[in-house]
């Protein structure tokens, strides 16, 4: 029995696809799928508010979001759960400042499924409390959403398990240490997403985590904030422009700043451009030889390690979007095709060659977007043409 209101049959939309999943053990001593009555909970239809959805969602449930702006700040209250808005940027999730606008982990039992967050516009968020919050050890995805107007953005803490992924977050608080991205998570990536109008773009204080084509731009204090001394950390394809600092790391002692920090984070085919003060610079602490702080202080700009293939020259973004890339950027093709995720914050096929004219290699773009040639994007328009004339050919017979 679901606690709180329970919808009729007729409020709930089945999803038979979603139906199996988890092993159980059978009476022969085998492991058999159990049935999940996996369901549809549609906002605002048969739940007014989105917190009365959350709160009879079961795992493997989909809370879908008509279009609409939602006052309320939201926890999920089972795992496993997706809420999702029916229209991508279509719903918006308008916090009040009170709380997390959405607190997206709970507490065990862990689901295998993620608990999912896609492609809502989620404001409100100031004060102490981040808009979007996860920890604990479930696995959270947080997609396709426009984050502005907080102070700061999304926080992972301690434990969570996260993919970050495709986000626009932007024009929240730019003063000094505020973060786009805070993490403090186990694991997980954080791909795809352009950060703009942060005092941070991303922060990491502890915790593994792979950074991998995102566009951070116009950030005014750092890029990127790492805290040294955890697992190793993957930071390929990334633009960073436009902060004072694009990397900046902080960690225990040594002497050796570059090689201390090539430790802990992998830094390649990256394009860091117009940082005002260091692309790369490193605040270490250094104690004295009993090993008990006060030894002084370690600090400056450092060599990435190894630094393959990174880019220092002008990514050319269309002043329009503020991320997309133009006609002669030095971001096209010079991106890594073994990091490349296979979509772009667009949701288009990556990687694409980029060159005019095409010299036949397909190579990833640095940053969230891929680059399309005019001539090829008017040759795409014209089979998606003749596709759609095809098939209205084929319904009309
Ligand atoms: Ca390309």
């Amino acid at each position: 029995m679901r606690r709180g209101q329970t919808p009729s049959d007729r409020d709930r939309i089945l999803l038979p696809l979603r139906g199996w999943s988890l092993l159980v053990p059978s009476l022969a001593g085998l492991l058999v799928p159990a049935l999940l009555f996996a369901a549809e909970l549609p906002v605002p239809e048969a739940y007014a508010t989105i917190q009365a959805a959350l709160d009879v969602a079961e795992e493997g449930d989909v809370v879908s979001v008509a279009p609409g702006v939602y006052a309320e700040n939201v926890r999920f209250v089972s795992n496993g759960v997706a809420l999702r808005s029916r229209i991508q940027h279509g719903a918006t999730i308008q916090g009040d400042g009170t709380y997390h606008v959405v607190t997206a982990s709970t507490a065990p039992p862990l689901s295998s499924i993620a608990n999912s967050i896609e492609g809502f516009v989620i404001t409100g968020g100031v004060g102490p409390r981040h808009p979007i919050f996860a920890s604990g050890g479930q696995q959270v995805l947080i997609k396709n959403n426009v984050i502005t107007g907080n102070d700061e953005g999304i926080r992972i803490a301690s434990g969570a398990v996260a993919t970050i992924e495709g986000n626009l977050i932007q024009d929240n608080d730019p003063t000094f240490l505020q973060a786009g991205i805070k993490w403090a998570g186990a694991s997980g990536t954080i791909v795809n997403n352009v950060i703009t109008g942060s005092g941070v773009a991303i922060w990491i204080e502890v915790g593994g985590v792979e950074i991998i084509n995102n566009s951070l731009v116009a950030n005014p204090n750092y890029g990127m904030v790492f805290g040294l001394g955890g697992e190793i950390i993957k930071i390929r394809n990334n633009i960073i422009t436009g902060s004072e600092i694009g990397i900046y790391a902080s960690g225990g002692f040594e002497l050796d700043r570059s090689g201390y920090v090539g430790q802990f984070l992998e830094i390649d085919y990256n394009l860091l451009w117009s940082n005002s003060e260091y692309d790369y610079y490193a605040a270490l602490i250094t104690y004295s030889p009993d090993g008990s702080a006060g030894g002084g202080s370690n600090t400056g700009p450092f060599d990435p390690m190894p630094g393959t293939s990174e880019v220092h020259s002008d990514p050319l973004l269309d002043p329009e979007t503020g991320y997309g890339l133009l006609e002669g950027s030095a971001a096209i093709d010079a991106g890594d095709n073994d990091a490349c995720p296979t979509i772009d914050l667009d949701g288009r096929l990556r990687p694409v060659d980029g060159n005019e004219p095409p010299d036949g290699s397909a190579d990833c773009d640095i940053g969230a977007v891929e680059y399309l040639p005019e001539p090829r994007q008017l040759t795409s328009l014209i089979a998606g043409a003749v596709l759609l004339a095809r098939l209205h050919r084929r319904r009309a017979r």
